[in-house]
């Protein structure tokens, strides 16, 4: 990757210095996997700084981690509601390795976040066994009470995809991973606490699915000749990730207070220019920054992919356009009688703005002078809007 160009994220990684000991210990003891030391304190350190968090279980990454928990929650048919607006990873897919059918439900147009009071119109009892996993959207919290409310109601499980929410603290300082039944974690590369590609988490209730979910990640085996039903897969964290994860937590939360300056710089630079609407900080929410969602309004000279384009052109800036296209429009779930207003709509007016935690002033500059620019009409190839 050239030198001088901008990413939408760049991981955080720990001092080699400080990998070098633990991986010398990982050498000596041969124990690369398999619920080493490592492992083992990874998932308690987690519990104690995730806060409210007492079964957690550690994972190669979060695609396995989402497709295991359907199978703890024994969600084995039928159809699933979820979000049109997400990573492909998540709901569909996972739902599709479990034989299950996603049913796509709209979104709310100002968290992102499945529109709970479009949940119940979608149940068709008995088809109907899970919600999952209402994505809380750029760490915004989804709609949990109400959501909870209408899963009681009809007797459904819910399963949160958290990958963007590690952190995220609500109501008080109370962890979002409470919410549910079960909530995922992402550490991939692109997050805002990292284990490498991939690394994840299951946040569970109790010690009993706990122990369900271990042995499903280690193939089923409950011993060395038993293996528990669903026959599960190979989910298991090494220890050289596991070690790094260690590091990483020293760290993570001055890697969100950088984050939160960044963001805050945007909002007050996205502040001069017409047309471009910076996601609100979630109120009552300690936040984590994981991204730097921005709508391309009328009012901007530009449209979204025009902008897009002409970052790539004039400024070498890899601003992405999470989430475009909609999953319910990949061929395999299309159905073109669905029509998810809101999801259409943020899709195409979406861009994730440049946000990590060692963001220079430089690089910062570089991309507030190319949005001035555009917003100004100074822009090389796109021709504006109606023209
Ligand atoms: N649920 C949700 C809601 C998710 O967003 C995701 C993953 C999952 C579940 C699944 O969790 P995992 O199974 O991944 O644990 C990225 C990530 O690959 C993906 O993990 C993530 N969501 C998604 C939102 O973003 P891409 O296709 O955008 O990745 P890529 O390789 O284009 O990376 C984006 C930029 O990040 C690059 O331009 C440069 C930078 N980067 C990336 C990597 C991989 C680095 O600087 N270093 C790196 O190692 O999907």
């Amino acid at each position: 990757m050239a030198d001088d160009l901008i990413t939408v994220t760049r991981p955080s990684l720990p001092d080699l210095e400080k990998l070098q000991p633990l991986l010398e210990e990982i050498w000596k003891s041969g124990r690369l996997t398999n619920g080493g030391r490592f492992h083992e304190e990874l998932e308690a350190r987690l519990c104690e700084y995730l806060g409210g968090v007492e079964h957690l279980s550690l994972f190669t990454n979060g695609t396995i981690a989402l497709v295991t928990a359907l199978q703890a929650m024994r969600v084995t048919g039928g159809e699933v509601i979820t979000t049109p607006y997400t990573f492909a990873a998540t709901p569909p897919h996972a739902l599709l390795w479990n034989k299950l059918k996603p049913v796509f439900v709209d979104i709310e147009p100002d968290s992102f976040n499945l529109d709970a009071s479009k949940i119940e119109a979608a149940i068709t009892p008995p088809e109907t066994t899970a919600i999952l996993p209402p994505v809380h959207c750029y760490g915004t919290p989804a709609n949990i009470d109400e959501i909870q409310r209408i899963a009681d109601l009809y007797g459904l499980h819910v399963i949160y995809d958290a990958a963007h929410a590690f952190a995220v603290r609500y109501r008080g300082g109370r962890s979002l991973l409470e919410a549910g039944d079960i909530s995922v974690l992402s550490f991939h590369a692109t997050k805002v606490f990292n284990t490498f590609e991939g690394g994840g988490a299951l946040i569970l209730k109790d010690k009993k699915t706990k122990q369900r979910v271990d042995y499903l990640k280690n193939f089923g085996f409950a011993n060395e000749t038993t293996v528990v039903a669903p026959p599960g897969i190979n989910g298991k964290m090494n220890e050289f990730q596991a070690a790094l994860g260690l590091l990483q937590l020293e760290k993570i939360d001055s890697d969100i207070r950088a984050r939160q300056s960044v963001y805050r710089k945007y909002r007050e630079e996205l502040m001069g220019i017409e047309g471009l609407q910076l996601m609100e900080e979630p109120v009552n929410t300690e936040w984590n920054y994981s991204y730097c969602p921005v709508l391309v309004n009328e009012s901007f000279p530009l449209s979204r992919d025009d902008l897009y384009s002409e970052f790539r052109k004039q400024g070498g800036i890899l601003v992405r356009r999470y989430f475009y296209p909609l999953v319910s429009d990949f061929p395999m779930y299309f159905d073109p009688s669905a029509v998810f207003e809101n999801a259409a709509d943020t899709a195409q007016r979406i861009l994730c703005l440049p946000i990590y935690s060692d963001l220079n002033d430089e690089d910062f500059g570089r991309i507030i002078s190319c949005l001035r620019e555009a917003a100004n009409g100074h822009h090389g190839g796109a021709s504006g809007r109606g023209q």
